[in-house]
């Protein structure tokens, strides 16, 4: 009933119409190139654990709190001005309007989730604050308006017009899915209308400057059929406007456009707006198949996990420019690693994997997740890291508010829509991309109904149990990640059929297929590896030289100054005697978290008492007293008082003096 008075009311809307309900965080369901499918939000309830407790937080206070700070600083007042409604200028950056879209499109997120009625409510209202400041035309943008209007599209490598409405389509889009709701829809089919009717090769010349709204217009062909929205996207991937836009290369410099996509061999620029258009190219390649896109896309993708990623899956390592560094130049105090470019390695790494099935996508996706892009909440859930540094002298890097705010909204949208990426589905089965307890209740693609439950305190524990209930007996393939840090996970059936998967084909960094017959109530435990490990970095990333880091299970850890008492933790060194770590689950820290002790050198004479430079000894020891380290995760540093913190820490194989 509600889908046919849906199609009554909109005729616009094509196939994709009766499927608002069925889609998830991005709809891949009937593009042609995507080798896996997404499963709606609502789908996926998930149970208590590490993240639950997080998306609660982000709910009742980042949430809120990020909205009163957004209308605190003017961003909704700039819209209620262009009304007549306030007198006040307008305030912030130009391209702050953003940053109440991605804000609504968290909201949305939530909403795909279950009722919530004031933020419901909430989104209404800006919705109709937004719609209001829409001219006829469609065109919105609340700072190149009035005495700017002149100016509109003259430049645009740095306008943020379109990324603007990116983000505005992209919470539209979130929102219908949530409700069927398209009254912020049809503004952005408005303006994205007028972009496709007065812009185009023989038409107006566009670029993106920051890209954004190629992978919402791809997002908006899913959503409603229009092709006209798919070909602009690869218009604007395809970079011809450089000259017809006079753009220089000093204009250039920063963006991630402006030449096509598809001459591109490395990552160089603006890490947010280079990640932003790569998931626009992979949507753009899950729509067309075009070759050229998906060589391109691999070449990148080797370029960053294997040259200029950060371990806790950060990247973008230089303030100037907010840019990549060169190949290798990953500094570690200085590390500018953008929440937003973590978030956006993280959106790109899910859309390559539902474009090629592959495991090695969800690891980077993982990594991300829980390390860079967790680090950049604190645990309250009001303070934000704009910048997510791999060392600190002390300095205070968590604020409630930044003048350029995407952060705090971007992680508050992947906080609400992460039910959406654990499952996912092909025509061979359902596919476990990220571990959870939870709830799958959806259905397999030949149309029954599947319900998976999974259980596990990952990523403390490497425990993880399944139910598989089939609707009836059916055949199909579970595919389980196994993740690429994990050697000798074990996997067992426990049905009537039972089997223990044989160790060789336990692959780390692969999907493992059980496919068998599944009755109604089997059971599969897996067991992953979850022992400390040592981690060293290519010696051409000069600043980890000599030093190692410590991952366990997907986390990176760090030291931080308050859980070293009595030394100076720049004057330690972790010394591998053999004696290994000692891990201990501590609930009254930091919210519960695992910690992982070793033995340390310390120095009783402090560093800073040596001289600058002296004689070369080999294997020489570190002068000192050995105390213990205590390692804990990285995403839970600075949330004490601003102290000293280390991911990458010095390493000696000889004891003391
Ligand atoms: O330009 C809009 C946003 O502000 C970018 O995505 C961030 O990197 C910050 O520069
Ligand atoms: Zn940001």
């Amino acid at each position: 009933m509600r889908t046919f008075l849906l199609l009554c009311i909109a005729p616009l809307l094509l196939a994709a119409d009766s499927d608002w309900q069925s889609e998830g965080v991005v709809s891949v369901t009937h593009s042609p190139h995507a080798k896996l499918h997404t499963v709606p939000i609502h789908a996926v309830k998930m149970g208590d654990g590490f993240w639950s407790a997080r998306r609660a937080i982000n709910v009742e206070k980042s949430i809120p709190t990020l909205l009163a700070e957004l209308e605190q600083h003017g961003v909704v007042d700039n819209f209620l001005r262009l009304e007549g409604k306030k007198d006040t200028p307008r305030r912030g950056p130009l391209y702050t309007d953003s940053d109440i879209y991605k804000w609504m499109e968290a909201v949305a997120f939530v909403l795909q989730s279950g009722e919530q009625p004031k933020l419901r409510a909430e989104f209404d209202r800006l919705t109709g604050i937004i719609l209001a400041a829409q001219e006829p035309s469609g065109y919105l943008n609340t700072y190149w308006s009035e005495e700017r209007t002149p100016k509109r599209f003259t430049e645009m490598y740095r306008s943020h017009e379109l990324y603007c409405m990116g983000h505005l389509l992209q919470a539209a889009i979130a929102y219908f899915r949530a409700t069927g709701d398209r009254k912020l829809l049809d503004g952005g089919i408005r303006f994205a209308n007028y972009m496709v009717e007065n812009f185009g090769p023989q038409k107006r010349p566009a670029l993106t400057g920051h890209p954004e709204f190629e992978m919402a217009l791809v997002e908006l062909y899913r959503t409603t059929g229009d092709r006209r929205y798919l070909d602009f996207a690869g218009y604007l991937l395809s970079g011809v406007e450089r000259e017809r836009l006079h753009l220089t290369d000093d204009q250039l410099v920063y963006l991630f456009s402006g030449k096509p996509f598809t001459a591109r061999t490395e990552f160089e620029g603006h890490a947010v707006r280079a990640m932003y258009a790569s998931c626009g190219a992979t949507d753009y390649y899950m729509e067309t198949g075009d070759p050229a896109y998906l060589k391109t896309l691999e070449t990148l993708w080797r370029d960053l996990v294997n040259r200029k990623m950060y371990i806790t899956g950060g990247v973008g390592s230089r303030e100037a420019g907010e840019a990549f560094g060169e190949a290798y130049e990953l500094p570690n105090a200085q590390a500018y690693g953008e929440s937003c470019a973590a978030i956006g390695n993280m959106m790109w790494n899910w859309r390559m994997l539902l474009a090629l099935g592959e495991s090695r996508f969800a690891d980077v996706m993982e990594r991300a997740l829980y390390n860079g892009i967790n680090s950049g909440m604190s645990l309250s859930g009001t303070l934000y890291c704009y910048r997510n540094p791999l060392e600190s002298a002390g300095e205070k890097i968590r604020n409630e508010w930044y003048d350029t705010t995407c952060c705090p909204p971007n992680l508050e949208r992947i906080l609400a829509s992460l039910p959406g990426y654990i499952y996912s589905t092909s025509p061979q089965g359902v596919y476990v991309n990220l571990f959870h307890t939870s709830t799958l209740d959806w259905q397999l693609e030949n149309g029954t109904g599947i319900r998976i439950g999974q259980q596990t305190e990952y990523p403390w524990k490497g425990a993880v149990d399944f139910t598989v209930d089939p609707a009836r007996a059916a055949e199909f393939s579970l595919f389980v990640r196994i993740p690429g840090w994990s050697d000798g996970t074990r996997v067992t059936v426990d049905a009537p059929a039972p089997f223990a998967a044989r160790q060789d084909l336990l692959k780390p960094g692969e999907y493992f297929e059980i496919h068998r017959r599944w009755e109604p109530g089997d059971k599969v435990h897996v067991a992953f590896e979850m022992k400390p490990r040592l981690v060293r970095a290519n010696p051409l990333v000069r600043e980890d030289a000599g030093r190692v880091a410590l991952e366990r299970g997907p986390l990176v850890y760090c030291l931080e100054q308050p859980d070293q008492p009595g030394f100076n933790l720049f004057d330690a060194s972790l010394l591998d005697d053999g004696t290994g770590f000692v891990s201990e689950f501590q609930p009254d820290l930091l919210g519960g978290v695992l910690v992982l002790k070793h033995r340390g050198t310390v120095v009783d004479r402090p560093f800073s008492s040596e001289p600058l430079y002296r004689p070369f000894q080999e294997q020489a020891a570190r002068p000192g007293r050995v105390e213990a380290l205590t390692f804990i995760p990285y995403y839970a540093w600075a949330n004490r008082e601003p102290s000293r913190m280390e991911v990458w820490v010095p390493y000696v194989t000889v004891g003391t003096e």
